[in-house]
């Protein structure tokens, strides 16, 4: 498989995360989404992804997946160990709603291709782009703070969804000197992840693609 990634997409760590926790190996196909305008904009991977975003994962078969949820639940459906869905139904509810919260609440909110779509069409400085990625940060996570209970993990004993979303955006957030004096819990549950091999093989610095 070969994943299209770049060192501090986000989306992209989601992936990498699962891939790792299920020991499958990938090749890693950087995509620098800066430089030059952004390679994710080239022909040739907007061929792979119209979407011209990255995570994408091109399969053996030449079939090419997007979408980090997309991609996370493929790999769960073809290596079902570890889950990273709890067996239970109403448990897995309860997972896919945190991972949500990130995936789909937070994080396109403060996606690279939005705060550059604030400051070169509206002209928004760089002070304002910041208070804008802290406050849908600290929105989201007083809602995940209030919602989970680690132990260690967000939503119990095993790893789960819910955690591969959290942590990247945990480290989005540092990035970026969101406090998180707030959230001890979201906190913890990160602290860990960041315990188990496959979450530090797949952080930003790890990547061969890193600067
Ligand atoms: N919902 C998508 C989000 C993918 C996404 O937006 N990726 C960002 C990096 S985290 C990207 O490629 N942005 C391209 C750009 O900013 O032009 C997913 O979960 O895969």
């Amino acid at each position: 498989m070969k994943l299209y990634s770049y060192f501090r997409s986000s989306a992209a760590y989601r992936v990498r995360i699962a891939l790792n926790l299920k020991g499958l190996p990938y090749e890693m196909v950087s995509i620098h989404l800066t430089k030059d305008g952004g390679h994710q904009r080239k022909p040739e991977f907007r061929a792979l992804n119209p979407q011209m975003r990255v995570p994408a994962l091109e399969l053996p078969s030449g079939e090419v997946l997007t979408q980090s949820l997309a991609i996370i639940e493929y790999l769960d459906d073809i290596e079902p160990e570890p889950p990273l869905l709890p067996a239970d139904a109403l448990d897995r509810a309860k997972v896919r709603a945190i991972a949500q919260m990130v995936a789909c609440d937070i994080h396109p909110l403060n996606n690279l291709i939005v705060l550059q779509y604030i400051k070169r069409t509206f002209k928004h400085e760089q002070p304002e782009i910041d208070a804008w990625y802290h406050h849908w940060v600290i929105d989201g996570f007083t809602a995940i703070e209030a919602m989970i209970a680690p132990a260690p993990y967000t939503c119990g004993a095993q790893v789960t969804l819910a955690d591969i979303c959290l942590v990247p955006q945990v480290f989005n957030a540092r990035r970026l000197k969101v406090p998180l004096d707030k959230f001890p819990k979201i906190v913890a549950a990160d602290a860990a992840c960041m315990k188990l091999p496959a979450f530090g093989k797949a952080r930003p610095e790890n990547q061969q693609d890193a600067e």
